[in-house]
């Protein structure tokens, strides 16, 4: 550290942040845009910035009901990866997975992409065949991914117990090592401060409440701070995709459920890669602060509930602590729920409404963190152009009238 940016740090700390510029501005909802995005999560930030960056939209609302990143976005457990079976998804997480390994340089803010390597767990003959099927589509499709036998996971996770106390012992997996997690917060922070510098408006504590149509064809927003006149309006609201529908007249093939996840107590580095367990839906990894950061399956039951159900944190935390036995005296610091909209196919809706110049981004269900910057980067694109880029055409509403489904419920993982 140089003597100027030490004297800098000292003087930062002592000032209580006084005068420091906002990284983004909290401007007064203008009468009129040229689009409006629903939902101020890491999505609705993307397609925010990549309307203005790549498409020269920027005169542009991201209406939030809430604070930024205080939806899904600040809830889940950060997990990155491109391991998808079917090609329609390889390309399109791919394409995500390849932003996020520009995203700091992209947004010059430090988004802690960290590229530890993701394992998925196979506990038997079952879990090993879709395993295999999935290494062999990804390297297809130009996706790493390899086959680690029981002996290799153990070079890699030397706290792992292969037997896992009998019950679910550990037959091999898969890696993909350019996978891994990222801060979540910084995600939503680093689209929110580029998009507002390219003229983006974030309106925050202000809920949309409504949409003006008229002959099919969107033309206001009703919300919180009055009504907002725009020819565009983008969805990105997550848990909340089918009330926004509701509010449109028009219905979504999306289940609303509870997903929960639990850090513990901080600890010294243990575990430098990210274990998941789709069989027995369990997950791990530790944050740089030290804590486990835990996950688990959706409830099965649908409900908007912030929390997630007690038998789900006592299944997860008793797989957990039989895959590693050390952690059993660990205590839990924090346990929540973020809302996940699950499609039939567990794929996601990324495309045109029935409502003219309406778009729908929803239905990511347990895993739409990883496909924040790919996502919001083709969502841009449809938006822009009222049609979808090639990496989301197949994820249009149509596939459920068409039968076109893109089947991912197995590496979807935890909660399908
Ligand atoms: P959000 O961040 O939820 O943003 C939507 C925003 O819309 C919210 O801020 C909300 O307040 C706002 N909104 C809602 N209604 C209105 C309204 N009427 N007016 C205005 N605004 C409104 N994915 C992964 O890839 N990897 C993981 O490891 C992972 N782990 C997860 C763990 C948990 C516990 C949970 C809950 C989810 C996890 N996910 C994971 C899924 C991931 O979090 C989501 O798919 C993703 O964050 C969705 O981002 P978003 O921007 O669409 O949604
Ligand atoms: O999609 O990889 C994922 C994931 C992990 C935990 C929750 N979702």
């Amino acid at each position: 550290m140089t003597r100027y940016s030490l004297f800098s740090l000292l003087r930062n700390a002592l000032n209580y942040h006084e005068d420091w510029p906002r990284a983004w501005r909290s401007p007064e909802p203008k009468p009129s845009y040229d689009a409006v995005i629903v939902g101020g999560g890491g999505h609705g930030l993307a397609t925010a910035y990549y309307l203005a960056k790549n498409h020269g939209i920027t005169n542009v609302a991201v209406i939030e009901s809430g604070w930024i990143g205080g939806g899904n976005t600040g809830r889940n457990t950060t997990i990155v990866r491109s391991n998808y079976l079917w090609d329609e998804s390889a390309a399109l997480y791919e394409h995500s997975l390849k932003l996020w390994e520009g995203l700091s340089q992209e947004l010059n803010y430090n988004v802690m992409f960290s590229q530890r390597g993701v394992i998925n767990l196979a506990h038997n003959q079952h879990d090993l065949k879709e395993i295999g099927r999935r290494i062999s589509a990804n390297r297809l499709n130009g996706v790493d991914s390899e086959f680690l036998t029981p002996r290799q996971i153990k070079d890699l996770v030397p706290i792992i117990d292969l037997r896992a106390g009998g019950r679910y012992p550990v037959l091999g997996a898969s890696i993909q090592r350019r996978g891994g997690t990222a801060r979540h917060d910084a995600v939503a922070w680093g689209y929110a401060r580029a998009a507002d510098a390219l003229g983006v408006d974030i309106i925050q504590q202000c809920p949309v409440t409504g949409f003006r149509i008229e002959n099919g064809r969107v033309s206001a927003v009703e919300t919180g701070k009055g009504t907002i006149e725009t020819g565009k309006v983008g969805l990105a609201v997550a848990g909340h995709s089918s009330v926004m529908a509701g509010l449109a007249g028009f219905r979504l093939p999306i289940q609303s459920l509870p997903l929960q996840a639990l850090v513990s107590e901080p600890v010294k580095p243990v575990l430098d890669t990210v274990v998941m367990s789709g069989a027995i839906h369990a997950y791990i990894s530790q944050s740089d602060k030290g804590e486990l950061v835990i996950g688990a399956g959706a409830d099965s039951y649908i409900g908007y509930g912030q929390r997630g159900s007690l038998p789900v944190t006592e299944e997860t935390l008793g797989a957990i602590c039989e895959l590693f036995p050390m952690f059993r005296r660990m205590r839990m610091l924090r346990q929540w729920g973020g809302i996940v909209d699950t499609c039939p196919d567990a794929s996601p809706v990324l495309g045109k409404t029935p409502v003219e110049g309406m778009y729908v981004n929803g239905g990511w269900g347990t895993g739409g963190f990883k496909s924040t910057p790919g996502a919001g980067w083709a969502y841009a694109h449809t938006i822009a152009n009222d049609m979808p880029h090639e990496l989301n055409a197949a994820f249009s509403l149509d596939r459920f009238r068409t039968g076109y489904l893109i089947d991912e419920h197995g590496a979807a993982a935890v909660a399908h």
